[in-house]
Formats: C-alpha cells, sequence, structure tokens
C-alpha cells in the first residue's frame, strides 16, 4: 500500500525541530544520497538536522557533500544516544523496520520523538508515526525530491542536493537499468542536470573507484565460486570468509558482485552468499515477475524489492546454500516463466 502523509508531516515541520535522519546498515547510495538531501534541505527551512548510520559506509561514497558530519553508532555511541534523545522527530530514510538500525534501533523505538518513515521498500512496519512509503518509484532519493516539491521548495535546490539525489537515483537503479521505468524519474534527473550536476564525474566517483583487491575480488567471485544451474534459470555466487580475508575484504567491496551472475542469458534468478561474522549475508536479484523480496521474506526472513532484495541468515555458510538449492525445484515453472 502506498502512504503519503506529506502534509502530515508538512505540518510537523511548521516550526523548527531537532530532526535526526536514520539510514540503514552497509549504507548505500540511496541511503547516503537521500539523507544528505533531506538534511541539507531540512537545514535550510530552520531546523536542525543530524544522521546517525548504524555502521560505516563505505569509502567510495566518502566523497558525497555532508559526509564528513555523519554519526556513526559503531564509532561514537556516546553521539549518537544523544542525537537519539535529543530528537523531537526522528526520519527512517530508505528502510522499512527500525530493526535495520541493529542495536541504535530499539533506542529510536523507545525515544519520545515522533516517527516519519520515508521510503520505497515493501511492506513497513507500524512503528512509525508518519509514513511517506512509495514502491513505484527509483530511489528513496527521488521520493526526498518528491517531498521538496510537495511542499513548494523546489526553489531550495541546489547543486550539492542535486548530487545527493542523483547518487541516489543512480545507485539503486543499476545507473538506469532497474527501478527506472517511469517518465518522473528522467524528469527529476533533467532538472539535476539543470542544477549545475556534473554526471560523467559523479558516475567516475561512485563507479572507477575500485581498489585492486576488489577487482580481483570479483574476478575470483566468477571464475572460481559461481555456479549456474540452467534448469532452475538461476545462478549464484558463495564468497566464504576465508575468501574475502584472502582478498583483504572492505567494506562495499562484495556490492554489485551479485549482479554479474543475474546477467547471464537465460538465468532468472540470482543470488551471492557472503559469510560475515557468525551470520551469512545473502543478497538477491531477479528478472521481470519473479519477485526476491517474497523469497527472501517466507523462506529467510528478509525482504527488500521484487527484484533485489537481502537476508541475514544465522544458519552456516553451507547449511543456507543448501537451504537455497532445495528450493529452487519449487519454483522452477515460475522460474522459466518469467515475463
Ligand atoms: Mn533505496
Amino acid at each position: 500500500m502506498e502512504n503519503t502523509d506529506f502534509a502530515a508531516i508538512s505540518e510537523l515541520l511548521s516550526a523548527p525541530q531537532r530532526i535526526l535522519i536514520t539510514t540503514h546498515t552497509n549504507p548505500d547510495g540511496d541511503a547516503l544520497g537521500s539523507s544528505l538531501a533531506l538534511s541539507f534541505y531540512l537545514k535550510k527551512k530552520g531546523h536542525l538536522v543530524d544522521i546517525m548510520v548504524p555502521d560505516t559506509y563505505p569509502e567510495f561514497l566518502s566523497w558525497m557533500p555532508g559526509c564528513e558530519n555523519i554519526l556513526i553508532y559503531t564509532i561514537n555511541k556516546e553521539a549518537c544516544q544523544n542525537a537519539i534523545n535529543n530528537a523531537d522527530i526522528t526520519v527512517a530514510a530508505d528502510y522499512n523496520q527500525l530493526s535495520r538500525l541493529n542495536e541504535a534501533g530499539n533506542m529510536v523505538r523507545q525515544s519520545s520523538a515522533k516517527k516519519v518513515l520515508i521510503d520505497h521498500h515493501l511492506n513497513p512496519t507500524d512503528e512509525f508515526d508518519f509514513k511517506i512509503s512509495v514502491t513505484l518509484i527509483s530511489s528513496t532519493s527521488e521520493l526526498v525530491y518528491n517531498f521538496i516539491e510537495s511542499r513548494g521548495d523546489l526553489h531550495l535546490l541546489d547543486k550539492e542536493i542535486a548530487e545527493c539525489i542523483y547518487t541516489g537515483i543512480i545507485t539503486d537503479t543499476g545507473s538506469l537499468s532497474y527501478a527506472c521505468n517511469y517518465v518522473k524519474t528522467y524528469l527529476i534527473i533533467a532538472e539535476l542536470f539543470r542544477l549545475g550536476i556534473n554526471g560523467e564525474q559523479l558516475h567516475r566517483l561512485i563507479y572507477d573507484t575500485y581498489s585492486e583487491n576488489r577487482l580481483r575480488l570479483l574476478g575470483y567471485s566468477i571464475s572460481d565460486q559461481l555456479v549456474v544451474l540452467p534448469e532452475f534459470y538461476t545462478a549464484f555466487i558463495i564468497l566464504s570468509k576465508h575468501a574475502l580475508e584472502r582478498f583483504n575484504h572492505q567494506i562495499g567491496d562484495t556490492e554489485g558482485i551479485v549482479n554479474y551472475a543475474l546477467s547471464i542469458k537465460n538465468i532468472n534468478l540470482a543470488a551471492l552468499f557472503t559469510e560475515r561474522d557468525g551470520i551469512v549475508k545473502v543478497s538477491f536479484r531477479s528478472k521481470g515477475n519473479f519477485s526476491v523480496n517474497k523469497l527472501a521474506m517466507e523462506c529467510f526472513g528478509g525482504g527488500g524489492h521484487r527484484n533485489a532484495a537481502g537476508a541475514n541468515c544465522t544458519t552456516s555458510l553451507e547449511d543456507t546454500v543448501m537451504k537455497f538449492r532445495n528450493l529452487l525445484p519449487s519454483f522452477q515453472s515460475q522460474l522459466k516463466t518469467v515475463y
């Protein structure tokens, strides 16, 4: 269900507020883009704004304007706790349940602040007082643009805000290759260019920043660890803790690897299994009408979007992969007739 409490949230912002914008663990381009864009805008409207992330954002996004002021829970708990306690309003940007803040989630849940959600993931929880929840949209960053537009404030956009929104749209759509069949997305991008962004430079900043290790990890993932099961229209990649250590894995290095598995002709479902400390992170991708959100939610306790979802499993790497493989026969006919 779509939910856009634009008016109610505007009402909430009619006087200056202390606002804490929060976003999900392993923050990506849209998490940071939407949070930073919203914070720049709200500051221009006279609010006091902080941004908190549960854990470190990847190095390749550290050029983003305003990044240096983001509070990182795992690094500075005290400052984060103070920000949570002092907030009149907390905003959940680009995620749909407070548990995605890990340890900080409980604190936000228990705080007396009004809780606002702005997000494009399916099925947000009932933990929020006000919601802007739209799923048929490229990104939360686009939703932030729409929110600013709904308040008649597009004149407040500037190049910095535009760079943040553009980064969110580009990274959440695989450089405009999925979740972007919308006229509005392109109209917004045109506006962002009018505001002076340099699309070519931003693309380089976002994508041409691989370390040698990251590129070699990608090569290893594809040449040694890719399993293709044509009879199930499925391909997946398994990365053990040992392999990640061998390539001196840094946060964000496995980002995008799963998409290579999906890029094979006639492969409609792809997965990446990454073994971390105590958990196995699974990323799912699909083509067309096959919903990995449903698969992630019903079988692995995760979620996300129709064509991109994930889950964190406490089972061993072997067991998690086995569970996935054993599920495939039940999806075979669905995967065969993807449109
Ligand atoms: Mn997003």
